[in-house]
């Protein structure tokens, strides 16, 4: 596990991303790639539900809640306990809990082409600095390919600390028509199995895989522990509070569940436009 310095915090605060190379072993990345092979063949037979670009080329769909009983596996809970809390707390600046965890999924040749966006921020609004600034060091979220040559997220480092440009509003309105030529200052970030990159969601960014290549992309987001379970998270304490479930997860991962749960409200969560 690679260590993080004060100049890896700086760039993730300035830019609003940080990529770590070689951040997990080859046992680690081997542990996850197995971990989705069984979490396929529990789809095929029916013990978890997964949706499929095509079920006969073993191809699943995007897929959320990995930590719920059906799909979870001790690799994900072992990953997140012994490699990861450490990156996430220390880029949220102290404890976290959990909020989603799942995998971005490409193959088949199936076209992926997202419009390009911020994941919270409004757009254009006359209040969307003072947003933006709310959020900043909250909250994080990462993608960690398990398939080589994975060069999916495109990003525009350093824009979510700033209103949104013209041309990145025209741009975001050519939705998935949009090429990475017409967004000022793009990155395509690449990565390897082992690397990871964190990333500010307000930054202007998409996922791209025009062709459809094979993506196994594990796609997971925490915020600082204090925020309230929101709408986009919320409905997931039945399957988590499962009998026997927390239990059986390493400690770290627990508190990380047992802190979404603390903060779950009983009713009416709020939008992450409310908070
Ligand atoms: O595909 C990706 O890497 C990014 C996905 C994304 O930005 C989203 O679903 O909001
Ligand atoms: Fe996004």
């Amino acid at each position: 596990m690679s260590l993080l310095h004060a100049k890896d915090l700086i760039q993730y605060e300035d830019e609003g991303y940080l990529i770590m190379r070689e951040a997990f072993s080859p046992e680690r990345v081997k542990a996850l790639h197995m971990a989705v092979i069984s979490m396929i063949d529990r789809g095929l037979e029916g013990a978890c539900e997964l949706k499929w670009i095509d079920r006969d080329k073993r191809l699943p769909a995007r897929t959320g809640h990995m930590l719920h009983p059906d799909k979870y596996d001790p690799a994900w809970a072992e990953w997140l306990a012994e490699d990861l809390v450490f990156y996430i707390d220390a880029l949220v600046g102290g404890p976290a809990r959990h909020s989603l965890f799942g995998m971005l999924a490409g193959g088949g040749g199936q076209s992926y082409r997202q419009a390009w966006h911020r994941d919270i921020g409004k757009p254009g609004a006359e209040d969307e600095m003072d947003f933006l600034a709310r959020f900043q060091g909250q909250f994080v979220q990462f993608n960690a390919p398990l398939v080589s040559g994975d060069s999916y997220l495109q990003i525009v480092p350093g824009s979510h600390l700033r209103v949104s440009t013209d041309s990145e509003l025209l741009t975001a309105q050519d939705g998935a028509a949009a090429e990475i030529e017409d967004m000022p200052d793009a990155m395509v970030v690449e990565l390897e199995p082992g690397d990871i990159v964190f990333y500010n969601a307000n930054l202007w960014h998409r996922g791209f895989n025009p062709e459809g290549k094979k993506r196994w992309t594990l796609h997971c987001a925490f915020w600082q522990q204090d925020y309230m379970v929101m709408s986009h998270e919320y409905g997931q304490r039945v399957e988590l509070m499962a009998e026997g479930h927390i239990e059986r997860m390493p400690e770290k991962t627990a508190e990380y569940v047992r802190r979404y749960l603390a903060k779950y409200p009983e009713a009416n969560p709020p939008s992450l436009l409310d908070i």
